[in-house]
């Protein structure tokens, strides 16, 4: 048994790792003494620590292997170190390289002893988790609204001024549908629009809201490559969210009156799992969406493509219907429920409604309202445009927001204050 062993370390993050190190150094000696690295010589070396050096030394003072923790730890340790602090023998983990071994224990090779470093676990592995799971927080937020017990809606946007009109309005999240973002190019709904013009617009909705997008991608534009590669850029952007269905592409419309086809079970669920497996550990949200009714197949079908799509990762089920009353919803969810599926369902009210208690006790998750906004906008610009080009005059135009109330929805106020404070004064 050695009298007193050394180990230094910066200890962010305390883990497992850290705690199988210090415990075999202990089963040596009688003494563990640790030294924390400061702050600054962290940085100069690795990164700015998450947690300050006193947090850290809090922690490491707490693992019941450690007997002494010393601040202020130094990067190169010295024999005159060593004597200060009553040292006998220095921890070196194993995994350490010879150049780094050099440069920190150089002066006191004939203290070291060898000790097996978990390679397992590492402070940047932890970083590296944390970042990719909270740099998309909005799909986290969009995650926890479709699986709480409430009913959350979706409101229909289709640009940037149109999302900031639906958060002022105090909804929770955005659908950001594929017919009022094509409707809003003048193209029609048939992927007309490519897929990266439709990411430019979704782009510029997400930068100009704070709600979550939940991004209406009709077939993923293709096959299961395009539509994993559809899914990295949407997270990679912070949108928090996509729905992909399982017709073909180029999509139709589910209200146009033509027939209609879905693609193979197996060939969409082979596109869902790469969705899922693109996402890696992002909270982005998947959902997968059955036209079953709308190609006029019914409830089996249906009822066969959300388990076998719930199977393949997908995070929610959207059923779609184009009925004038939501019997086909009723009837899908009566089953999902003895079907035991866990997974949420959305619905898409357009030609039926009920109200919110009907769906809550369907046991429905989430509401969205689909292009409501897209046609309210093309009604409100049709009227004005008629009036004024029958009157050639815009004196009787009722029911127009002022150019004030369009500033305010693009935050000229903050334009203003930025100017105050960055703008020499002249
Ligand atoms: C959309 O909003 O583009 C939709 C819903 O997909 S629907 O138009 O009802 O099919
Ligand atoms: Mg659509």
């Amino acid at each position: 048994m050695r009298k007193s062993i050394y180990v230094d370390m910066v200890a962010d993050l305390f883990h497992y790792g850290h705690v199988s190190y210090l415990r075999q150094v202990k089963e040596q000696c009688d003494c563990l003494i640790v030294g924390v690295h400061s702050d600054e010589t962290v940085q100069g070396y690795k990164r700015t620590p998450i947690m300050t050096m006193l947090e850290r030394m809090r922690v490491v003072e707490s693992c019941r292997y450690v007997d002494r923790v010393i601040a202020d730890a130094p990067l190169h340790v010295t024999t005159e170190y060593l004597e200060q602090n009553g040292i006998e023998f220095v921890a070196c983990p194993d995994n350490i390289s010879e150049t780094n071994r050099n440069l920190m224990y150089g002066d006191i090779l004939d203290k070291l002893l060898i000790f097996k470093y978990t390679n397992d676990i590492s402070t940047t592995q932890i970083i590296t988790r944390l970042c990719r799971i909270f740099t998309n927080t909005k799909a986290d937020t969009l995650k926890r609204l479709i699986n709480d017990s409430s009913l959350t809606y979706l409101m229909e946007a289709h640009s940037g001024l149109s999302a900031k009109i639906v958060e002022k309005n105090g909804f929770q999240g955005i659908w950001a549908s594929g017919l009022s973002i094509s409707a809003s190019l003048g193209l029609r709904d048939n992927n007309e629009a490519s897929w990266t013009q439709v990411l430019e617009v979704v782009n510029y909705m997400n930068d100009a809201s704070s709600l979550p997008i939940l991004l209406d991608g009709d077939t993923g534009y293709g096959n299961f490559n395009n539509a994993r590669r559809l899914v990295k850029k949407l997270d990679q952007l912070g949108i928090a969210g996509v729905c992909i269905e399982d017709k073909i592409f180029p999509k139709t419309n589910s209200f146009i009156e033509k027939a209609q086809q879905l693609a193979p079970i197996s060939e969409f669920c082979g596109k869902i799992k790469a969705c899922v497996d693109a996402r890696g550990v992002s909270q982005f949200v998947i959902v997968a969406r059955t036209e079953s009714f709308i190609v006029g197949l019914g409830l089996e079908e249906a009822l066969e493509r959300a388990i076998a799509y719930a199977e393949a990762g997908a995070d929610a089920i959207l059923v779609h219907s184009k009925k004038s009353t939501p019997a086909d919803i009723h009837s899908f969810m009566s089953v999902w429920r003895e079907a035991k599926a866990k997974i949420p369902v959305i619905v898409v009210p357009t030609t039926y409604f009920t109200d919110s208690e009907e769906f809550e006790s369907m046991g429905v998750s989430t509401v969205i309202w689909a292009n409501h906004n897209m046609r309210a906008s093309t009604y409100a610009m049709n009227e004005v445009c008629a009036q004024i080009q029958k009157t050639k005059s815009i004196n009787a135009l009722e029911r127009l927001v002022t150019i004030k109330d369009v500033f305010e929805l693009q935050d000229e106020q903050e334009l203003a204050e930025a100017e105050k404070k960055y703008l020499p004064l002249s």
